[in-house]
């Protein structure tokens, strides 16, 4: 397959020599991002790499990517036809759909139900920050008890049931406890989910794979069955609305898609699409905002002097009388400041869901040929030394201005909700959730690290960067409010 593709690039883009068979899959590395933006200083911002079969464009720094996102919007906003994506809620899942109408009406309707249900009146918002509130007490209160007799805990799974409920609250409305075995092992598995589908993950671009027994096609059985009995899971509390539906009542957001998908089946929509993109906003919320809250806590333990200049911000503001709220975002500019500072330096989504190009483009001169599969390195934009001074250290202090003020020219430079067609929906939503969870775990406790023992940075690569297992402490602050 590759002298077909170069015959048709007429002239190649630069990039590493691709070795037969498998390409440049073995010099990957363990962190694919890191090796991308390494290429990047030999080859320039942007050029090819070949994974098994696939010739992929991979973009680096931020003029490259705005230049591709933004100004040739509609030819970067398909996505490839890899076989794990179809695997996906059955085929019907939005965010792994190609550039179609189809795709655009089934985005639609999901950004419109977020927004109805998170912050189009003050109810609503007050609706969606109480979820939150409530998600964040249970977790402090979990948080104690695995801390009983200074006991230390690794807090991951916590994480993810607490922001796994507050997509169940707005999606079913309703939650499952902590102690919910089904449940935990359910989000277990789904945990797994960004392993397969990250960039530079090779189940996709060797399909020989699939033909005898090796750990690559055990990865996609997993993967098979992971997807199938999650989408069992949303399929059964779904149906549950579908028998008890009354159009006069739009309960939680089940309601809202079985009102707009159910009942026109337009655009190509079918019922299957109510349960696709009730799966991709419950999977979208929980790993991306668990693995905020899970980075943000290993730094708070990790530094100290930040957490006591935290605790001590929080005291001056909320006080001990009433928990934090959604209010006091415009006073806990700090806050904010360390929330954007763990989304530059950890990048946690370090490249994008792959794309793929809807048509031919050409890009800082160069010409890609439609249906390229693109990998787009949000990773070198948040740590480019031109961009950011010591872009290796963590300091939320780099955000702030003179006045203590956040300086928004700097916060709108980090890159982790990607841009353009494809941009995340679930950006204002998850904001919102990362600084009340934090602010609330922040008021109510005080996390500690082993003594005598470093935390480490290091993490697993997938869709979303993991950080390695750790255990900590929480100690009560004060008195333990119950809420409002
Ligand atoms: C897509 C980041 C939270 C819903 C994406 C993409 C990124 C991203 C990088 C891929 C964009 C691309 O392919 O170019 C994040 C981060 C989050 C977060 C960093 C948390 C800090 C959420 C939440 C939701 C959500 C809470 C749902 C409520 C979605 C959806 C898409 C998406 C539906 C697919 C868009 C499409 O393909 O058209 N997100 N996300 N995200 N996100 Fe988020
Ligand atoms: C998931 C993580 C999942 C689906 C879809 C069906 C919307 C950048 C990241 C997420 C944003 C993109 C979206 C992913 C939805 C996930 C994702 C997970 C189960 C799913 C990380 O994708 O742990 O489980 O089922």
């Amino acid at each position: 397959c590759l002298w077909v593709r170069n015959l048709r690039l007429k002239r190649r883009l630069p990039g590493p020599f691709a070795w037969p068979v498998v390409g440049n899959a073995m010099q990957l590395g363990q962190m694919p991002h890191i090796t991308f933006a390494k290429l990047a200083k030999k080859y320039g911002n942007v050029y090819q790499i070949r994974l098994g079969c696939s010739d992929i464009v991979v973009l680096n720094g931020d003029k490259a990517i705005r230049q591709a996102l933004i100004q040739h919007s509609t030819e970067f906003a398909g996505r490839p036809n890899f076989v794990s994506f179809q695997m996906i809620s059955g085929g019907r899942s939005m965010t792994f759909t190609n550039y179609s109408k189809q795709w655009k009406a089934h985005r639609k309707i999901a950004q419109s139900s977020l927004r109805a249900f998170s912050s189009a009146n003050s109810e609503t918002k007050k609706a969606f920050e109480q979820h939150i509130t409530a998600e964040a007490m249970e977790l402090v209160k979990v948080f104690l008890h695995h801390s009983t007799d200074g006991r230390y805990f690794d807090p991951a799974h916590e994480f993810t049931v607490a922001a796994a409920n507050v997509m169940c609250a707005l999606c079913f409305g309703r939650r499952y406890g902590h102690e919910d075995l089904e449940f935990r092992n359910l989000l277990k598995k789904v945990d797994k989910f960004g392993e397969t589908v990250g960039a530079g993950s090779l189940v996709d671009v060797m399909p020989w794979l699939q033909s005898f027994p090796n750990p690559v096609r055990s990865v996609y059985e997993n993967f098979k069955n992971l997807n199938e009995e999650f989408f069992a899971f949303v399929k059964d509390k779904v149906e549950k609305h579908r028998e008890t539906f009354d159009p006069e009542v739009t309960r939680d957001m089940s309601d809202a898609f079985i009102g707009v998908i159910d009942k026109a089946e337009s655009d190509g929509l079918t019922k299957g699409h109510t349960e696709g993109i009730v799966s991709d906003l419950i999977g979208a919320g929980l790993d991306t905002v668990s693995t905020a809250l899970h980075w943000i806590l290993l730094l708070l333990a990790k530094n100290p002097d930040l957490q006591t200049k935290l605790h001590e911000l929080i005291d001056k503001v909320v006080g001990r009388e009433r928990l934090p709220s959604v209010e006091d975002r415009g006073s806990l500019t700090f806050l904010d400041a360390f929330i954007y500072e763990t989304m530059r330096f950890t990048s946690f989504v370090p490249v994008t869901i792959p794309h793929s190009t809807t048509s031919d483009v050409t890009i800082e001169g160069l010409h890609i040929p439609k249906d390229t599969v693109v990998f787009i390195n949000q990773w070198s934009i948040n740590h480019d030394p031109l961009k950011w001074k010591d872009p290796h250290i963590f300091d939320p202090s780099r955000f702030l201005d003179e006045n203590g003020s956040l300086d928004m020219d700097l916060t709108n430079n980090v890159m982790i909700f990607s841009a353009g067609k494809r941009r995340c929906i679930g950006d204002q939503i998850a904001k919102v959730e990362i600084f009340l969870f934090f602010a609330i775990l922040l008021h109510q406790c005080s996390f500690e690290k082993y003594a005598n023992e470093d935390l480490s940075l290091n993490c697993t690569y997938g869709l979303t960067l993991k950080p390695l297992d750790y255990k900590i402490t929480a100690k009560l602050r004060g008195a333990l409010l119950t809420g409002q």
